[in-house]
């Protein structure tokens, strides 16, 4: 029997039209993944310019749907999933906590906006510090935990994947890896199930190389900063955002590290934190556990503290 194919029109919204969010937009038009793509900013006349130049480019990427900028949030209704970078990104000597305060409030400002257009929608939230802003979207919005998911674990473990293929001089699509835990200090590159062609790398990189590997992941964005001294990293997180964002609207069921809700996975409850996740048309579909060698889950519990400790200081 012939499949039923779903050929409802598909709309992404992204909140927030600076660095990160240009290049979500950018990102979606090349993957075709929506019918529309909205673009949203505060600033007036940004995310007209910006929607109306990347409008321009579709006759070369042969993207066919609507791009819209706006202002208004009436033209994000009905939205099947919403990318949220609105907010302040690092400068140099900043940590991803510093940007706490300021972002709390312009999070609550945004989500009250976003639901009363779109209560369907599947929300991936990108803005700093990550764990505290999904769980101040999860608070505001009232929906369901499926519905809200932070992006890092994408972009981490695509660092992660891309410095283990540069060690290797291998292709980095081949490396499997995974990043849990906080978006910070304290999160977590998995050495054990990291692999490339399916061959762990503890066989093929010296402790040392593996270390050094694990720390630049670790301060992946920080590196960034420090030579960009205005901004931070918004390519590769635009693209990490569409990754996710693809999977929801496709249905593709993809298997990728993001900031879920926890209730009493790896033995963690209450928190937004980074674990394997299946994205689909449901937004988080399901965990995916697994058990975790003792050293993994005392460096989990780190990333539990932390976390804890940005959500208490959001006052929620
Ligand atoms: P930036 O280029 O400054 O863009 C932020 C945009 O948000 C600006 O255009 C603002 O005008 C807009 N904005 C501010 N307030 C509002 C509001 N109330 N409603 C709508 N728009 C508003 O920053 P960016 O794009 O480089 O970074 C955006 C956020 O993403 C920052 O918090 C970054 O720290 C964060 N970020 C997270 C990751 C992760 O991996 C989690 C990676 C990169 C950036």
């Amino acid at each position: 029997m012939a499949m039923k194919k779903n050929n409802r029109k598909k709309k992404l919204s992204i909140i927030g039209a600076g660095a990160v969010g240009t290049a979500a937009a950018q990102w979606a038009v090349c993957r075709s993944i929506a019918d529309t793509i909205v673009l949203l900013d505060v600033v007036a006349g940004l995310p007209h310019g910006k929607a109306l130049d990347l409008f321009q480019t579709s006759p070369l990427y042969g993207y066919a749907g609507n791009i819209v900028g706006t202002d208004d949030y009436a033209d994000t209704a009905q939205s099947d999933v919403i990318i949220i970078t609105a907010g302040l990104a690092r400068k140099p000597g900043m940590s991803r906590d510093d940007l706490l305060e300021k972002n709390v409030r312009i999070i609550r400002e945004v989500t009250e906006e976003i639901v009363k257009y779109s209560p369907d929608a599947c929300l991936v939230v990108v803005t700093n510090p990550i764990d505290a802003m999904v769980y101040t979207v999860f608070k505001v919005s009232g929906f369901p935990k499926h519905q809200v998911v932070g992006m890092a674990g994408v972009l981490d473990s695509a660092r992660y994947r891309a410095f283990i293929a540069q060690a290797l001089a291998v292709a980095p699509s081949d490396v499997t890896a995974l990043v849990m835990g906080v978006h910070g200090d304290h999160m977590l590159p998995l050495v054990r199930l990291a692999s490339v062609g399916g061959v762990p790398i503890e066989e093929l990189l010296s402790k040392d190389e593996i270390e050094n590997i694990v720390g630049r992941t670790q301060h992946g964005g920080a590196e960034i900063v420090q030579h960009l001294k205005t901004g931070s990293a918004f390519s590769a997180p635009g693209l990490a955002a569409v990754e996710m964002a693809q999977s929801i609207l496709k249905d593709e069921k993809r298997v990728v590290p993001c900031a879920a809700y926890l209730e009493g996975e790896f033995g963690i409850n209450g928190v937004f934190l980074g674990v394997p996740v299946v994205l689909g048309k449901n937004g988080v579909e399901r965990i995916l556990e697994f058990p975790l060698a003792p050293d993994e889950q005392e460096a989990l519990q780190k990333s539990v503290e932390a976390v804890k400790k940005q959500v208490s200081a959001t006052g929620l």
